[in-house]
């Protein structure tokens, strides 16, 4: 099979939820020597999409999500451990703790992002969804973390993004924390309204956008978040 096919079959898989031939799929990817993260981006993550816009037609419903998530974990858990830290710039270390914010329980986006930021050096505290306000700013404090990274998948949900920095402004620790939001409803101008010091649109971006706030020499809160589109 050639490698647009095996990566429109993962794409397929996904979509379908077929938990089975996707794990057969991404072995086979990796045994044509394709790299994993190009199999992720051009095949696993526009299978979700498909099932995304079945479900905005109403052809699809919530099993399908479901099962399209539990696809991409098990699709995820055969690649990851073969994406190589040289793939990736070295970066300055620091912690960065990661969650999905209150209300929303998708972890996929916010876990590739984690899994990026481990292979590129990062300490990575991910405290998994649906987290508190609080809860971001008292592990950041525990932790002694450089960055608050916060992941949102619905509209509602992405207003906790302003919320923990609102927060973090009450309590005069605004200063301490590069503040990163990302997602799929979030844009550069949300970033921007809520007062973020950066956006990344996709979670290889995120590492390049936290290596470029942790080594840039600006303390936060930066006048205008930087972003990274890639
Ligand atoms: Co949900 N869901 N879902 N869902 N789901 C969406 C997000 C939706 C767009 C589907 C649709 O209508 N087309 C829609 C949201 C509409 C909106 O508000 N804008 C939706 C809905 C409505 C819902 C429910 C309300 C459905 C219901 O119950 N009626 C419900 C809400 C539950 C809740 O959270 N309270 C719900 C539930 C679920 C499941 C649990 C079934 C499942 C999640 C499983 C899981 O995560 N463990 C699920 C799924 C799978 C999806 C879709 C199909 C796929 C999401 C996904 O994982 N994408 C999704 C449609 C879609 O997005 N195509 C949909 C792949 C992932 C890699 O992408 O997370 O965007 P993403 O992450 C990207 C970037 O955004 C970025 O990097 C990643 C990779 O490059 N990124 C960051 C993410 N976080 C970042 C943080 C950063 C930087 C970059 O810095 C901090």
């Amino acid at each position: 099979m050639s490698k647009a096919e095996l990566i429109g079959r993962l794409a397929t898989a996904i979509a379908d939820g077929d938990e089975e031939t996707v794990k057969e799929t991404a072995r086979a990817v990796l045994a044509a020597g394709i790299d994993p993260l190009e199999a992720i981006t051009q095949g696993a993550v526009k299978g979700l999409d498909i099932i995304g816009e079945r479900y905005q037609r109403l052809e699809a419903f919530l099993p399908d999500l479901i099962r399209g998530g539990d696809a991409m974990k098990a699709c995820l858990g055969v690649f990851l451990p073969h994406v190589k830290p040289e793939q990736m710039q070295s970066i300055s270390s620091g912690t960065v703790v990661i969650g999905t914010v209150s209300g929303d329980i998708h972890d996929i986006g916010k876990n590739l992002v984690a899994s990026m930021l481990s292979v590129t050096g990062f300490d990575v505290c991910d405290i998994g969804t649906d987290v508190p306000v609080k809860r971001f700013i008292e592990k950041a404090e525990e932790v002694k973390a450089r960055v608050i990274a916060m992941s949102a998948l619905l509209t509602y949900s992405a207003n906790y993004q302003k919320q923990v920095i609102d927060y973090l402004k009450d309590r005069g620790l605004r200063e301490k924390y590069y503040v990163v939001v990302g997602g799929a409803p979030v844009s550069p101008e949300w970033a921007a309204d809520i007062g973020a010091d950066g956006y990344a649109r996709t979670a290889i971006g995120a590492g390049r956008l936290m290596k470029k706030l942790v080594g840039g020499g600006t303390a936060p809160p930066l006048p205008q978040p930087l972003v990274v589109e890639q």
